[in-house]
């Protein structure tokens, strides 16, 4: 792995020292294993525990570290002469120390639990291991009680701020992902379905020797708001929505969307809703520096969406008014965006602990209930900006809000718009000490530009 300045040892000795501070007993932290795909030596991709990487920087396979005082010592087994017939030269436990400056080194075997706190991995078969060891259940990352809640709360008060490595390696990936999203857009004019798109994509993340942060989204269908499916073929009057992203080989992740013409022309009603979707995410960019509530950001993009839908006919009355009833939802029913980091949904795996300030819970509003992060934000913080315009049937179809917004939506002036089934423009953006700074601003927002990008091809 090639990192250059802050180097890997200095980054790992501060973020321990940092951790002692707010969580001075001993932790053990996992890597986990893969999973079984469908018989155990066929399995999914490795990836390692997100916190565990934290602090040993590598994604080691089936190993352990022990945080004690600023200590730092490696479990991990040697490999094998088997594991090396089949899968070829392996770090050895002392290199790997040397690499992340542990203070000492054993076989897996001798890690002991003493009267350690941690945090549950993914896979089970490393989560059973985790409570034989520890002599409690471990329930999912969520559900966490006593010491290990306690740590986590501590890892979140280090992770919801980004070391300069730690934005290196979110940079790296931002690079990554806007060439990807460059290759998608030059792809299309020679592409007769969203999987060659998708293939053009991801083709891109593959030559990095890298893998996505998430399961690519690219898809004619926006409006299904996780699309994993690629099999429809692609009209000139469709818009492709792609949500994907790389992560660096560290683990750090992107997260960007774009939305464009399959023709390399907005329609003139695409065009219209792309830049009332493209108001709500400069307008919260703008917006974003440290102080500032994110809940006020997803207001100000609901606002800002709801004024434009009412210039365009589709919703009628003020749009503080629109907002406050949810109106705004019937189009934009998710957030404006989440924390990024090592998680795309940074320390999501945690539920809301992360994304949501001590003593602040999800809202039951339809306009709110799906926010992922409610805190104020500071500086070192990466989140997305997401705004979206889409036309769901399940809720504009949907008989009891159709009754509750009979008065606010004209429905006949909205059937004009029905060549937009979704549009999200997604960007990663840095909170600074004197504002923001967009990590994928190389990648154009601009409908004109995207125009070009895909029709240069
Ligand atoms: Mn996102």
């Amino acid at each position: 792995m090639q990192l250059t300045e802050p180097s890997l040892v200095e980054a790992l000795r501060q973020r321990r020292q940092q951790l002692v501070s707010q969580f001075p007993n001993p932790v053990i932290l996992w890597s986990g294993r893969s999973s079984a795909r469908n018989y155990p030596a066929n399995t999914y991709p490795f990836r390692a525990n997100s916190h565990f990487l934290y602090f040993a920087g590598l994604p080691l396979y089936n190993a352990a570290i022990r945080l004690e005082a600023g200590r730092l010592e490696l479990f991990m087994d040697d490999p094998t002469p088997a594991d090396i017939l089949w899968h070829g030269e392996l770090p050895r436990r002392e290199q790997v120390a040397a690499e992340i400056g542990a203070d000492a080194a054993y076989p897996l075997s001798q890690l002991k639990a003493g009267e350690a706190a941690t945090i549950p991995v993914m896979d089970g078969a490393t989560r059973l291991q985790q409570s034989q060891l520890l002599d409690r259940i471990m329930p999912p990352a969520n559900l966490l009680q006593g010491v290990d809640r306690d740590l986590a709360a501590a890892i979140v008060e280090l992770r919801l701020r980004h070391d300069e490595m730690a934005v290196a390696q979110v940079r790296q990936a931002a690079a990554i992902t806007v060439e990807a999203h460059k290759a998608g857009m030059a792809a299309t004019p020679r592409a007769t379905t969203e999987a060659e798109i998708r293939a053009a994509m991801e083709g891109v993340v593959i030559a990095h020797n890298t893998t996505c942060a998430y399961s690519s989204i690219v898809t004619v269908q926006g409006e299904v708001l996780h699309n994993n499916f690629y099999h429809h073929s692609l009209q000139a009057g469709d818009l492709l929505l792609a949500d994907m992203a790389a992560e660096a080989q560290s683990g750090w992740a992107s997260d960007v969307t774009r939305t464009w013409p399959v023709s390399g022309r907005f329609s003139a009603t695409q065009r219209d809703i792309y830049e009332i979707v493209l108001a709500a995410h400069d307008r919260c960019i703008e917006a974003a520096r440290p102080g500032v509530e994110y809940q006020d950001l997803h207001l100000l993009a609901c606002e800002v969406m709801a004024a434009g839908l009412v210039e365009l006919g589709i919703l009628r009355g003020s749009a503080t008014d629109l907002v406050e009833q949810d109106a705004h939802a019937l189009f934009f029913p998710h957030g404006v965006g989440h924390l990024l980091g090592l998680d795309v949904h940074d320390m999501e795996d945690l539920g809301d602990l992360a994304g949501y300030a001590a003593g602040r819970t999800r809202s039951s509003r339809f306009g709110l209930g799906y926010l992922r992060l409610n805190r104020p934000l500071q500086a070192g913080m990466a989140v997305t900006i997401e705004p979206g315009f889409y036309q769901v049937p399940a809720i504009l179809q949907d008989p009891e809000r159709r009754e509750k917004y009979r008065e606010v939506v004209n429905w006949e002036r909205l059937a004009v718009f029905s060549d937009v089934r979704g549009i999200r423009i997604e960007d990663d953006v840095l909170i600074t000490e004197t504002g923001r700074e967009v990590l994928t601003a190389a990648l154009p927002t601009q409908a004109a530009k995207i125009e070009q990008l895909v029709k240069a091809a």
